[in-house]
């Protein structure tokens, strides 16, 4: 029998995100799944542990790293840079070679042959050293077509963080005679890079990890188990994991190193050395919340996210459980009765909607409240959401519970339903 081709993925003739348009080629391999996702911005959505988390990293960079000599601020914040990025930005000005896995279809999301979604934040380390930034974190969203578990999913979120120096902000004001220096002429060697001093690399090392580690402590507690784990990047060298203990298990959190001198010197900062990170939100909000799934990061599910929602980034939290089953939810308008105020009506409805609704309403959210000027009367409309914990809720055991809350709105309040 004829063997029938195979499908062509869907290739739009252009393809517009964050306010740029691109035009796609035959490289592009972008899925609905994955470009469903481009509209929710979990990083600024309240409620959201990574939304908190992003809070508690700058909180503390902010606190705790000032520029020298004044009150400022060491780290630059970016965030809402283009999700698009050039092939050069994602892997060539980062020293990846031609035949790295990395840069395979199979890993990457393509828009054409010069463009992809970001796969990591450092994708901008090359453009923000350019620009003259010598200190900075950025925060975005990440796409990677990587396995699907507990804790891998195909849109994840970093923050990277860079700092470089010169002479003097590494080793102070010299005295002349007794310099150290930065750069000498050795060559490369599995703990250095070539023309690094010694010196150069020990003071790099240990403020990198001591940044990692006291941000680390000041997310998870003075009690946290972290351990390095030597790594490789294209970028840094030498390279470190840090993995933190979580659930009977090491978890991997962030990569970092020392900077490729080579990246420095084409950025227009080879006279500066520095240290470049790139950590995973999700990792660290798994670890902090106890949150068990990735996946849950993206749910829309009232249970999950009410449960952050008035969360200061400083507060200690452990997320419960939501119940396996289905939400159904319906909404109740009325108009309110003469002389009810608004705040009165809305404290009367959550204890009515309790009263009768009981465990099966796992929350109530007053969706309208406004003045109806043609009726000359105050209008609410309230969204209740239904869930059992031990079963699917039918519909009509929904519908038999709400038309009985909508009764007792009128029957002792004198509410009329909309
Ligand atoms: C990187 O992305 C490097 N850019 C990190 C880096 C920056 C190294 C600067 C040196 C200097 P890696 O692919 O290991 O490295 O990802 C970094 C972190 O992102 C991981 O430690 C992990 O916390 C998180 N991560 C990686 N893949 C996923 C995924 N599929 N889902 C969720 N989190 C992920
Ligand atoms: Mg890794």
């Amino acid at each position: 029998p004829a063997s029938k081709p195979a499908p062509r993925p869907f290739i739009p003739t252009v393809f517009e995100l964050d306010g740029h348009r691109y035009t796609p080629d035959s490289n592009f391999n972008l899925s609905p799944a994955v470009t469903r996702l481009f509209n929710r911005k979990l990083l600024t959505e309240q409620g959201n542990p990574l939304k908190l988390i992003r809070d508690r990293i700058v909180e503390h960079m902010h606190a705790n790293h000032r520029a020298r000599g004044n009150r400022s601020p060491r780290f630059t914040v970016c965030e809402n840079l283009p999700r698009v990025v050039s092939l050069f930005d994602n892997f060539d000005s980062l020293l990846t070679p031609a035949d790295h896995v990395s840069r395979r279809p199979s890993d990457t999301y393509y828009v054409n042959k010069d463009y992809c979604l970001r796969a990591h934040t450092s994708a901008h380390q090359y453009s923000l050293l350019k620009q003259g930034f010598d200190a900075f974190l950025v925060f975005g969203d990440v796409y990677r077509r990587d396995e699907i578990d507990r804790t891998h999913f195909p849109c994840f979120h970093q923050v990277e963080g860079v700092q470089i120096y010169s002479s003097e902000d590494l080793f102070g004001v010299q005295q002349p005679g007794a310099e150290i220096s930065v750069f000498d002429t050795s060559d490369r060697t599995a703990l250095k890079q070539a023309g690094h001093t010694q010196d150069t690399v020990t003071v790099l090392t240990l403020r990198l990890k001591s940044t990692l580690e006291d941000l680390c402590r000041a997310l998870f507690g003075s009690n946290i188990e972290m351990r390095w784990v030597d790594a490789y990047f294209p970028f840094t060298h030498p390279s470190f994991e840090l993995e933190v203990f979580y659930d009977g298990q090491w978890l991997e959190c962030l990569g970092c190193g020392i900077m490729e001198q080579e990246l420095l010197r084409n950025a227009g900062a080879g006279d500066k050395v520095g240290w470049a990170f790139g950590l995973g939100l999700e990792r660290l909000a798994m670890v902090l919340y106890g949150i068990p799934d990735i996946r849950l990061f993206w749910s829309k599910d009232s249970g999950f996210l009410s449960q952050f929602k008035g969360l200061q980034p400083g507060d200690d939290y452990k997320y419960k459980p939501i119940s396996a089953h289905p939400q159904l939810y319906m909404d109740v308008s009325f108009f309110l009765p003469e002389g009810t105020t608004p705040d009165n009506m809305r404290a009367n409805a959550m204890d009515l909607i309790r009263t009768v609704g009981g465990d099966l309403v796992e929350q109530v959210d007053l969706k309208d409240d406004f003045f109806h000027k043609k009726k000359n009367r105050h209008s609410q409309c309230y969204r209740i959401v239904y869930r059992s914990n031990e079963k699917a809720l039918t519909k009509e055991e929904v519908n038999a519970i709400h038309g009985e809350i909508a009764d007792l709105f009128v029957a002792n309040h004198g509410c009329v339903i909309r």
